[in-house]
């Protein structure tokens, strides 16, 4: 009885040891995170001006990646749109993998439509909110996003915790077909158009026609939080 109950003892160990280093292997080890960018043209409608615009997955900003120390990403790049393109993940570090930049023409030829090209990267030595965007043409003014770079799991703020993190990503909006102005500036030897609207993800603000109604706005010193900017700071985040 005593041995039987012994090597059951010895067993469930076992059984926990094993439990726990699975455990520890998924909390530890790299993650691969996935991500499928469908550049595709959407209507969009701001200022009371719909237009079609080329998106990522519909979404205007696109998607946010996230990622964490040590973590491999794959984003596969399918291009719907007509035209060709790229995307290239904004101050992120590609150490001995310049292929995974994205600069059209430069680390490599655009996407073409119809076509799909996986974005593969290691996030190494880096942490903070970066952002990604279209590298050719005018395309970056619809086609961008953030990316969230995560420290490894467990690693405490350096800074007292905020009670809540949000994304702001800044852009503009002009009401008419960024390309054709980009193009007729081009022709005309002028800089392009201005736009009609700074926006705040992808949104001008409730001070603009056809705006959205303001509902539940906080009062910002609520999530405002110190975060130190100095560079030698580890939690320094850039754009
Ligand atoms: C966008 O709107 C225009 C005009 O209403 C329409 O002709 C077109 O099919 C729409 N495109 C998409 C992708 O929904
Ligand atoms: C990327 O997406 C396309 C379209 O969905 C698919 O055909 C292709 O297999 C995907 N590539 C990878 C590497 O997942
Ligand atoms: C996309 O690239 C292909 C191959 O170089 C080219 O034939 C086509 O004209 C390009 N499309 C556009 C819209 O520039
Ligand atoms: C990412 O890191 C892993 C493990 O070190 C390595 O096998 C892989 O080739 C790296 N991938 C890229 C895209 O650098
Ligand atoms: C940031 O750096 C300080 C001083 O070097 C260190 O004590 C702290 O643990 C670091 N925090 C993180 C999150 O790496
Ligand atoms: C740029 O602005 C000028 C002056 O307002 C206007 O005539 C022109 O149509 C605009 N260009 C585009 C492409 O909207
Ligand atoms: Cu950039």
């Amino acid at each position: 009885m005593a041995k039987q109950g012994k090597t059951y003892m010895g067993s469930a160990f076992f059984f926990l040891a094993f439990i726990t280093m699975i455990m520890f292997s998924f909390t530890v080890e790299a993650a691969v995170k996935k991500y499928q960018f469908d550049v595709q043209v959407t209507n969009i409608s701001r200022l009371c001006h719909a237009k079609p615009i080329v998106t990522v997955n519909g979404m205007f900003p696109g998607p946010t990646i996230y990622a964490r120390e040590g973590d491999t990403v794959l984003i596969n790049v399918t291009n719907h749109a007509q035209y060709n393109m790229s995307i290239h993940w904004h101050g992120l570090k590609q150490f001995g993998n310049g292929w995974a930049d994205g600069p059209a023409y430069i680390t490599q030829c655009p996407i073409q439509t119809g076509n799909s090209y996986t974005y593969a990267f290691n996030v190494t030595g880096q942490r903070g909110t970066l952002w990604w965007h279209a590298h050719i043409l005018w395309l970056r003014a619809t086609v961008y996003g953030a990316i969230v770079l995560m420290p490894k799991e467990g690693t405490p703020f350096p800074f007292p915790q905020p009670s809540q993190e949000v994304n702001l990503v800044l852009g503009e909006w002009w009401n008419t077909d960024v390309e054709e102005l980009v193009n007729q500036g081009n022709k005309l030897g002028l800089p392009p158009n201005m736009s009609d609207a700074h926006t705040i993800n992808g949104k001008p603000g409730p001070l603009f026609p056809c705006s959205e109604k303001r509902k539940n706005v906080k009062h910002f010193s609520e999530y405002s939080t110190p975060i130190p900017f100095s560079k030698n700071s580890n939690s320094s985040r850039k754009n």
